[in-house]
This record gives structure tokens, C-alpha cells and sequence, in this order.
């Protein structure tokens, strides 16, 4: 079996993106039996689907499983669902492309949902001590929209994992945002751990 892992490039004010990362440190291994192929998509709105359906033309998986930065968020999310809206709020994609409000497919479904057993997976890694949790929404960047297009265009099982920042980016942004002087750092977790959350869910979704 084979498993398509998309990562992200950096977007926004984050100079890295641990799931571009990780798709490089997965890319031909074997986990499990599932030989895994590590691509990484662009953060612009109007290139995903066809860089997404690209890969997968070429690639020919048994499943697709996407990574993106979550920056705010302290555990691995298992996204539950994808919906039909393309906004960027304060963040334009890498394209300068800023969409507000809009429909990714103004005929499609209203939402998918993913197609990987999320609840096993939370509990799989939370059984193996890696902070994890369901997430009900994927946001309306990019990250949503590679999900909402999986679902929309392939049969293959498809899911989204949103990552929390590495701890250098959450050590760059304790610097940035005046930790010095009190202010805010965000959550992270290192890219080992992070590393090994995706072995694991390879591995369980390998199963399902
Ligand atoms: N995170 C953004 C887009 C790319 C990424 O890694 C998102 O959550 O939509």
C-alpha cells in the first residue's frame, strides 16, 4: 500500500513549516507496510487542487494523508471535517491571494468529512503520550481546502493533520513578540515527537 504525505511550504510570517519537514523525512520510507511517498504543496488557493490531484495522478495511492502548520495550537489535530469556504482572514496565501468569504465550489457539498478513523487516531497517539485532540474545524486557508478537494475529487481514504509549531519557531516568536518584556509564547512541540505522531498515524490508518 501507499500512502501520499503532503506537507505545506512557509506562509505567512513563519520562515519554516514542520509538515514541509516531515514530508521530507518520510518521503520513501516504509512504515508498517505502507510505502510512503512525501510531497509538499504550495500555500496558494488557486494551485492546491491541481498540484494535489497531480500527485495523486502520478503517485497512484491507496490513501492521502496532509500536514499543515496550525500555529496556535498546543496538540496534533485530527481534523474531523472540511468545508466548502475559501477566506484567508489576515493571512494572504503565497500568492498575495486573499479570499473573503467565497465558496471553493459554489455547486459542491456544503462539507466533507474525513475519511481516516480520527478518533482512533487521536486516541492512538494519546496512548502513546503525544498531545493530541479531534478538531472540528480545519480553518478556511489552504489547509481546509487540500482536504475539501481530496474528498471532492478522489475516493481515497483522505485526512488532515494540523501540527503545532516547533519549538525554534515558538522561541523566534517569544522573540519577535517582546517575551522579554512579558510577552506571550506560543505552544510547540519538537519535530521528533511530531515526527513520531505521523509514523504512528501511518500506521493506524494503514489498518482501517
Ligand atoms: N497551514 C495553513 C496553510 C498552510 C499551512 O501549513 C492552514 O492551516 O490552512
Amino acid at each position: 500500500m501507499t500512502v501520499l504525505l503532503t506537507g505545506y511550504e512557509p506562509f505567512g510570517e513563519h520562515e519554516t513549516n514542520p509538515s514541509e519537514r516531515l514530508a521530507a523525512r518520510f518521503d520513501g520510507r516504509t512504515i508498517d507496510g505502507e510505502a510512503v511517498i512525501g510531497r509538499v504543496l504550495p500555500v496558494e488557493f488557486d494551485r492546491i487542487e491541481g498540484e494535489l490531484l497531480g500527485m495523486i495522478d502520478e503517485v497512484r495511492p491507496d490513501r492521502a494523508l496532509s500536514m499543515g502548520l496550525a500555529a496556535g495550537r498546543s496538540a496534533i489535530s485530527i481534523e474531523r471535517v472540511a468545508i466548502n469556504v475559501a477566506d484567508a482572514g489576515e493571512t494572504p496565501d503565497n500568492d498575495g491571494t486573499r479570499p473573503h468569504d467565497e465558496r471553493i465550489d459554489p455547486d459542491g457539498p456544503d462539507a466533507y468529512f474525513a475519511t481516516v478513523p480520527v478518533v482512533d487516531c487521536v486516541e492512538t497517539l494519546l496512548n502513546a503520550g503525544i498531545p493530541a485532540r479531534v478538531s472540528n474545524t480545519a480553518g478556511t486557508h489552504c489547509c481546509n481546502r487540500a482536504l475539501y478537494a481530496a474528498r471532492h475529487h478522489t475516493d481515497l481514504p483522505s485526512g488532515f493533520v494540523h501540527l503545532p509549531r516547533t519549538p525554534e519557531q515558538a522561541a523566534r516568536n517569544g522573540i519577535e513578540g517582546a517575551a522579554t518584556s512579558g510577552g506571550v509564547v506560543p505552544p510547540s512541540m519538537d519535530l521528533d515527537r511530531q515526527e513520531r505522531a505521523i509514523e504512528l498515524l501511518i500506521a493506524r490508518i494503514g489498518v482501517s
